[in-house]
């Protein structure tokens, strides 16, 4: 029987999962791996898999780091005592947004990339929307208004700041295809889901923009890669991998962003039905059968892999917020649970504005944290009040999608917190079940490696 190969690199983390299929064709999970950048690749420097930065505003990761972290993942693989050449076909997914910049000969031409976590780009989210027509156009053409994380506007600032290595540049990467390349030996190319997130790509015709292109960098056309349809074969895994690895020249298929990918994890099949993933960010998404466009410019749509459309909302003060207020008051997360527990809903009036790092949804560039008829030392009110908030926000700042919600599926490493999944329900008035696989993004690579590599 066929074994099918997930890869998911994600902020934190690098998880493989294989899955074999029955002949019924039901998936199995047969095995699976995480590596954590800062703990096993500790000469990186990176903390939560992000390099230190005396300018909160800026967020980058090494790239070298990542593939570093494949070669690990595959080399673990390799001698997990699966056969491996019962591998059939590979794909993956990626944290969104993040640009690897590459010159002629595969080098790096820029050693950190920024990564969806950096907020620097404010000057050239606002160029870019001048020269479009302002942040309806932007969000009509490319599925979002400008956002400082989206690859378009970081790359003008590279262009602005860094002219030269810039022109040294043949070829920027979403952090999806960089990968994708490393496993296929070549340039491979970019899924519309993935690609949705640079305000480059015109959601409509999943082809690249000329008007975004232009108001972006000059020459950025020959610089970018194709965009195939999700369910691409891009090649097989490249003779290296073969000779060191012992890995057979399994199909890959394309790789996608690790949200678009857990639409395919989560088997969100209809308007509705959410999911709300709890990782390094929180992010809540679903289905859309029509691109119909944050009117407040809050959200995006982006290409789905299942060839429709889907809304998100994206917040960045997610598991490493929770993590702050657990480690102020000295918990661990049975603590945290049980503070969660021992504190009713509406937390008798107290309340958090939670944004430890800068927001972006709702937009708060510069850091900071404010209570209401809270004193900082109440572990317990504190604990419910983080956790209210970001319900509350996922609530509010999702309801541009126009659909009400029925049903979530909660995924994510914190979605493994039943308190935490209480709250959620309360806040929504919906049915939230958890997903019995925390990483729905790494399933959804495995699952589409299935579907398409079969
Ligand atoms: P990502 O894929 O974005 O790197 P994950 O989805 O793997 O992140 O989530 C990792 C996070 O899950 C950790 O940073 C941690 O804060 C959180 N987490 C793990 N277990 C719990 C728990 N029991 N309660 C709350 N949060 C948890
Ligand atoms: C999505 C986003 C984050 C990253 C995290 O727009 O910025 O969810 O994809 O991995």
């Amino acid at each position: 029987m066929p074994l099918y190969l997930g890869i998911d690199c994600s902020t934190q983390s690098l998880s493989l999962q294989v899955l074999s299929v029955d002949a019924g064709g039901a998936p199995r999970d047969v095995w699976r791996h995480a590596i954590n950048f800062d703990r096993a690749l500790p000469q990186y420097g990176t903390r939560h898999g992000v390099l230190p930065s005396e300018d909160p505003a800026i967020a980058c990761a090494p790239p070298r780091m990542w593939a570093d972290a494949l070669e690990l993942g595959l080399a673990t693989l390799s001698s997990s005592g699966l056969d491996l050449a019962r591998i059939a076909a590979v794909s993956g997914s990626a944290q969104q947004h993040g640009t690897v910049y590459l010159d002629a000969a595969g080098g790096f031409s820029r050693a950190a990339s920024p990564i969806w976590m950096d907020t620097s780009t404010s000057t050239e989210c606002a160029e870019i929307t001048a020269a479009l027509g302002g942040p309806n156009a932007v969000a009509q053409l490319t599925g979002s208004r400008a956002f400082e994380r989206f690859a378009g506007p970081q790359i003008r600032k590279f262009w602005k700041q860094d002219r030269a290595a810039y022109e040294r540049t043949a070829r920027i990467h979403l952090v999806s295809s960089f990968m994708a390349s490393l496993l296929v030996g070549g340039d491979a190319p970019l899924d519309p889901g993935d690609a949705s997130g640079m305000n480059l790509m015109n959601l409509r015709t999943s082809g690249w923009d000329p008007r975004a292109l232009e108001a972006t960098a000059p020459g950025l056309r020959d610089r970018l890669p194709r965009i195939v349809p999700s369910s691409t074969v891009i090649g097989v895994l490249a003779p290296k991998w073969r000779g060191r690895f012992g890995l057979p020249p399994a199909k890959v298929v394309a790789w996608t962003g690790d949200n678009p990918s857990s639409v395919v994890g989560v088997g969100l099949a209809e308007e509705g039905e959410v999911a709300i993933s709890l990782g390094t960010s929180d992010t809540i998404f679903g289905l859309m059968r029509e691109p119909r466009v944050s009117p407040d410019g809050v959200g995006h749509v982006f290409a789905s892999p299942t060839g429709e459309f889907m809304g998100i909302t994206v917040f960045a003060n997610g598991s490493l917020a929770r993590e702050r207020v657990r480690d102020m008051h000295g918990l661990d997360w049975e603590g945290f649970s049980a503070a969660l527990r021992s504190t009713p809903p509406g937390n008798d009036g107290a309340r958090m504005l939670p944004y430890f790092v800068p927001e972006i949804t709702p937009r708060v560039p510069v850091a900071g944290v404010r209570r209401f008829n809270l004193d900082e030392r109440d572990a317990a009110r504190n604990v419910r009040a983080v956790i209210e908030a970001q319900m509350t926000a996922l609530k509010k700042y999702s309801a541009w999608m126009g659909v009400p919600v029925r049903k979530i599926h909660a995924t994510g490493g914190a979605s493994a917190n039943r308190e935490i999944l209480q709250v959620m329900a309360e806040v929504f008035g919906a049915n939230v079940q958890r997903l019995d696989e925390t990483n729905s993004a790494c399933l959804g690579a495995a699952l589409r490696a299935v579907k398409h590599g079969s």
